[in-house]
């Protein structure tokens, strides 16, 4: 018998293409004759389609459509839509927020406004698509889960560029849409609000994503390492325990003394990976509103120590006269 153990195989077992289960009569129907591609079988299940668009999932494309299309044409035309400098430029072509000047206001659209009109698309999109994700759960019966973690990252994306710009009075302080350019903002706004690795919830945010990352490691590790006994058929293994989930279970008792249930990890692979943009939602909230220099409040709170004497006390860059707001 073909020993069923290493990190890159899957068993592609082959039947009649699977419909799914039949839909409430308000849904709309699954569209797409299914078809199976083998190489897709070798990272998930063979068979694609059919696909339930419906209605949030339709309005969702055309609203992301739409986002993509005048941040796309909007970057075309700041290399005066010549195709080549287009592509070649494209990581570091931004569609920019407004300036600081127009606050909450609209301004025109060359100056900020298409920015604007892009990120409400953008954000009707991702809503359009976490309202698909609920209902698509709830048809099915299943809980709302994926619904909810989806719900953390979109608070991140919403405190980034709507929630915390409103609370501050400008668009301006929003992120620019670009693959560089967004990369620049993060930096930029590190050293604007005095280093973010002093802000306890972007150390918060950072456990959690390193967290995530090596729970998701040792988890998936561990089903690998026991799917020669059936260890990735869970649910078999909580209703008849067998070698698989003991092993798995004994392993991690015998190698650090406490192991996860079989229910358990996945709780605890849920709250790591929300509670990271959580976490890191709040912290970006309470940067420039209730903190305005990160490394002065660690050394007020005696996180860190300050720069030794040899230098000019620091100040708080953001209590100079010169700062505007
Ligand atoms: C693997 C799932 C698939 C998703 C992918 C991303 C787009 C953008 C749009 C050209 C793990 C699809 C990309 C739709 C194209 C235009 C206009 C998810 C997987 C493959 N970032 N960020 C990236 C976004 C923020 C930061 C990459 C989005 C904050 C750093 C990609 C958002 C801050 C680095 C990207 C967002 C920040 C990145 C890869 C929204 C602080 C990198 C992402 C909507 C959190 C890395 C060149 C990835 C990179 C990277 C997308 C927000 C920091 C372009 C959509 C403002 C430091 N970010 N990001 O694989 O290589 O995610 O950048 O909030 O080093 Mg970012
Ligand atoms: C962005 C959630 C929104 C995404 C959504 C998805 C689409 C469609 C399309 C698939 C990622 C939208 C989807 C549009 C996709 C297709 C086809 C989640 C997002 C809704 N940091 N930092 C974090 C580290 C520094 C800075 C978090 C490490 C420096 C800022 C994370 C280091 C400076 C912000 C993290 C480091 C700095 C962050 C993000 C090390 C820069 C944030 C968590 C080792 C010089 C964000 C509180 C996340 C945050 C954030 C890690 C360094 C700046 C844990 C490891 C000091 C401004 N940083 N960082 O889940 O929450 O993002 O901070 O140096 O805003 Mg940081």
């Amino acid at each position: 018998m073909p020993e069923y153990q290493n990190i890159f195989t899957q068993v592609q077992v082959r039947g009649p293409a699977e419909m799914g289960v039949r839909l409430p009569r308000a849904d709309w129907s699954r569209d797409g004759k299914p078809r199976f591609i083998h190489l897709i079988g070798r990272i998930g299940n063979a068979q694609i389609g059919p696909v339930y668009l419906g209605f949030t999932g339709i309005l969702s494309l055309v609203c992301g459509f739409i986002a993509i299309e005048i941040i796309g044409l909007n970057m075309w035309a700041s290399v005066n839509w010549d195709p080549v400098e287009f592509v070649r430029q494209l990581p570091w072509l931004a569609l920019e927020p407004p300036p600081a000047k127009y606050g909450l206001s609209f301004p025109p659209l060359a100056d900020g406004g298409w920015w604007l009109v892009a990120g409400f698309f953008l954000t009707a999109s991702i809503l359009l698509w976490w309202g698909r994700m609920y209902i698509r759960a709830r048809a099915l019966g299943m809980g709302t889960h994926v619904a909810w973690a989806f719900a953390a990252a979109i608070w991140l994306y919403l405190v980034l560029g709507l929630i915390r710009p409103v609370m501050m009075g400008s668009w301006a302080e929003a992120v620019p849409f670009g693959i560089f350019p967004h990369l620049d903002w993060t930096a930029a706004f590190s050293i604007r609000y005095g280093n973010l690795f002093y802000n306890p919830f972007h150390m918060l945010s950072i456990v959690f994503l390193y967290g995530a990352t090596l729970l998701f490691a040792m988890h998936g590790a561990t089903i690998l390492a026991v799917s020669r006994f059936g260890g990735e058929r869970e649910i078999e293994q909580i209703t008849d325990r067998g070698t698989a989930s003991e092993r798995a279970a004994l392993f991690w008792r015998w190698t650090m003394g406490f192991n996860a249930s079989m229910e358990s990890i996945h709780r605890w692979a849920w709250w790591f990976a929300v509670l990271c943009p959580l976490t890191g939602g709040i912290g970006i909230l309470l940067t420039g509103t209730a903190v305005d220099n990160w490394f002065l409040w660690g050394v007020k709170h005696g996180l860190v120590p300050e720069y030794p004497q040899v230098f000019p006390p620091a100040t708080d860059p953001a209590a100079l006269p010169e700062a505007t707001r």
